[in-house]
């Protein structure tokens, strides 16, 4: 549901400033993570794919090749409130939107892509949070 991926995305977000250097994803491209699920910002710039790696690194929520790792990441968004009623459709959802953009080599490049499809079938499947519903959490992290 949008209530836990609210949760998810305030925890995961947590991670944003300390990958924004590696990543070099300026405060320009993306102030803060909660505005990946604003209706006005556009994922576009490879330098946000290079920051989800580097925070999904955080966590081992990917393998060596930057796909995800399914059992990782099903653990994890399972660890939030209600977490287990998301975490399948995560994975469903993500593992779908990798496997789109499988033939891009470039891993920056392909993840961005990816969160890009995921944020777009989140959206559709009613699981997308209002960045309120994340403001509103994102103190409990
Ligand atoms: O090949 C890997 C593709 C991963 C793309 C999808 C990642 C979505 C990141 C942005 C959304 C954040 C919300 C919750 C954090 C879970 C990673």
């Amino acid at each position: 549901t949008a209530e836990v991926m609210s949760h998810v995305s305030a925890h995961f977000g947590k991670t944003l400033e300390e990958c924004r250097e590696e990543s070099g994803l300026t405060a320009e491209i993306m102030e803060e993570f909660k505005h990946f699920w604003s209706d006005d910002f556009d994922i576009v710039h490879r330098e946000l794919g290079c920051a989800i790696i580097c925070m999904s690194n955080k966590f081992s929520l990917m393998k060596d090749d930057s796909r995800i790792h399914h059992v990782n990441m099903h653990d994890y968004v399972k660890s939030f409130p209600n977490g287990e009623v998301l975490a399948a459709k995560m994975v469903e959802l993500i593992h779908n939107c990798e496997k789109k953009y499988d033939d891009i080599e470039d891993d920056c490049t392909r993840v961005m892509k990816s969160a890009a499809c995921f944020k777009q079938d989140a959206k559709k499947e009613g699981i997308a949070p209002e960045v309120a519903m994340i403001e509103a959490v994102v103190e409990k992290y």
